[in-house]
């Protein structure tokens, strides 16, 4: 099926809420403005969806469950439909990148690596359709009886998006969402709503029928909200901040929805003495800067053992100094803005109480004098333990630095947070690395790299970072239920 006229963010038409395969404006008419962040341009205008869209939505999304119009489709040609998304996908990139750059402003070449990423999450969860079983298995009541599971799709989800990866991590949920036999409402970030809906246009064109996957844009507060506290909604699975991540909990507990909470983070970066210092620091750069440091897995505290510790500040913060600041569709940039106005003042409030709070600002600081909201890459050193930029999440280009002489008091620091994202260590010794990475209460871990990842590998945190696991089988799991059946026979 061919979806006429899907908004882009040029033509910000304002008819972006995409309801049983039709897009439409939000029934209030409201809308909001798209913002471009590397100049503060408004890209186009966003339907602004509220409890009556939300309830068409998940009307919509409900009825496409019962009729099992998504489900009855035998299992090979729902992976082929996976596929073609990915297909589909790929064939756009280049559109596709450029558009995340215009609302998100990440720099072109990361855009077309996480747009790829988006396709991939397709042809993950696509490879697992035909591939999910129960188990089956004597009961201790003896003969007459037999037993098995079935894995049964939750029903009707809700996919609520951040704008740091908005198409990607869009992909991240649709993806097992449809796996599973789901269907769904995604509710993109306000700041990031466009490239949503031309996800769920690729859907419906690759053959996902009409109200299988729908879309309500609008404010979290409103739009987000009325999904979290819907009485028929059976899943939330929410990516963003730990305060809205309590909200949802409390906004769910309603009808006792069930909840994947992947949250904020604030990763201990960890180097000791005899790491490799050339493959050390870029990586531990790209570990804060990747993406203006708005990604939840940011190596944003730094352990850096005292022998070498100003070496490493030094060679971080020179690599640092000389990154290319500006609009990610100029050929070069290696870092472009942070989202909007508030994050950029809210980053900068964060440096400048870092240094009232007696860390020392070694290279950047500032915002940069422009429309767009550019934040210099941001080293501060011996950050005190207990000041807020090495405590909070800034989801900024600011690195918070520390030295330290004893391995159990780094493992104290790296755990002394409510997070628990992620973490990594620098160091050629094979024992202090597997002990650290134990150590580490922390969703995932890396050792001598940072955030590299894979669809097989389970994904999310520990503590305040959140609840259950996305990609691999975990990921799937978290869309469907397990249903026990006992049949007597004879
Ligand atoms: O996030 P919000 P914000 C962290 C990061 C950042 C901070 C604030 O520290 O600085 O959060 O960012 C929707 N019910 N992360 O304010 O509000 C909202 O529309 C239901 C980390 O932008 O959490 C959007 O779709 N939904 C993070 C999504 O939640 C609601 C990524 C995320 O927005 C809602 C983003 C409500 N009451 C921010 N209120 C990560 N883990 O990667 C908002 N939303």
């Amino acid at each position: 099926m061919k979806v006429q006229e899907t908004p882009t963010p040029e033509s910000g038409a304002a008819r972006t809420i995409l309801i049983d395969g039709e897009f439409r404006p939000s029934r209030s008419q409201a809308t909001f403005p798209s913002i471009n962040p590397a100049t503060a341009a408004t890209i186009g205008d966003v339907s602004a969806g509220d409890g009556d869209d939300v309830d068409d939505a998940v009307r919509a999304a409900r009825q496409a469950f019962e009729d099992r119009r998504w489900l009855k489709l035998p299992a090979p040609q729902r992976a082929r439909i996976l596929h073609a998304i990915a297909d589909r996908i790929e064939a756009e990139l280049e559109q596709l990148a450029r558009n995340e750059v215009l609302e998100n402003g990440m720099p072109l070449p990361i855009a077309r690596a996480t747009i790829g990423n988006g396709a991939q999450a397709f042809r993950y969860f696509a490879g697992w359709i035909g591939k999910i079983h129960g188990q089956t298995g004597e009961m201790a009541q003896g003969e007459p009886f037999f037993g098995y599971t079935l894995k049964e799709p939750m029903g009707v989800a809700a996919l609520i998006v951040p704008w740091n990866g908005p198409f990607m991590m869009a992909c991240h949920k649709v993806a097992p969402a449809l796996a599973a036999g789901c269907t769904a409402i995604l509710k993109p970030a306000e700041d990031t709503s466009l490239n949503s809906l031309r996800l769920a246009a690729i859907a419906l064109e690759a053959g996902v029928p009409p109200g299988v996957l729908n879309v309500v844009t609008g404010l979290g507060s409103i739009a987000g909200a009325a999904l979290a506290g819907h009485d028929d909604v059976d899943k939330v699975s929410f990516t963003g901040s730990t305060a809205v991540g309590r909200q949802i909990v409390q906004a769910a507990s309603g009808n006792f929805k069930r909840l994947s909470l992947e949250l904020g983070g604030k990763s201990p970066v960890i180097v000791l003495e005899d790491a490799d210092l050339e493959k050390a620091v870029p990586a531990v750069l790209a570990g804060i800067m990747t993406n203006s440091g708005q990604a939840c897995v940011a190596g944003s505290r730094l352990y850096a053992h005292r022998g070498i510790y100003d070496r490493l500040i030094q060679a971080v913060s020179d690599a640092a100094s000389k990154m290319v600041v500006g609009n990610g569709l100029d050929p070069g940039t290696q870092m472009g803005p942070v989202i909007s106005r508030k994050q950029r003042d809210r980053i900068q409030g964060y440096i400048d109480g870092g240094i009232a709070d007696g860390a020392e600002l070694v290279t950047g600081g500032r915002c940069l004098d422009s429309d767009g909201f550019f934040v210099e890459p941001t080293i501060l050193s011996h950050a005190p333990a207990d000041s807020k930029v090495m405590r909070e999440e800034i989801f900024g280009p600011v690195l918070s630095a520390m030295p330290f002489d004893d391995l159990d008091w780094v493992i104290r620091q790296a755990n002394a947070t409510r997070y628990g994202l992620a973490g990594a260590v620098y160091t050629r010794s094979l024992e202090a690395a597997h002990t650290i990475a134990r150590s580490v209460r922390s969703g995932n871990f890396w050792i001598n790299c940072y955030s590299v990842q894979d669809f097989w590998l389970p994904f999310g945190g520990y503590k305040e970072s959140g609840w259950g696991r996305e990609r691999g089988a975990a990921g799937l799991d978290a869309f469907m239920e397990t249903k026990s059946v006992v049949a007597r026979l004879y």
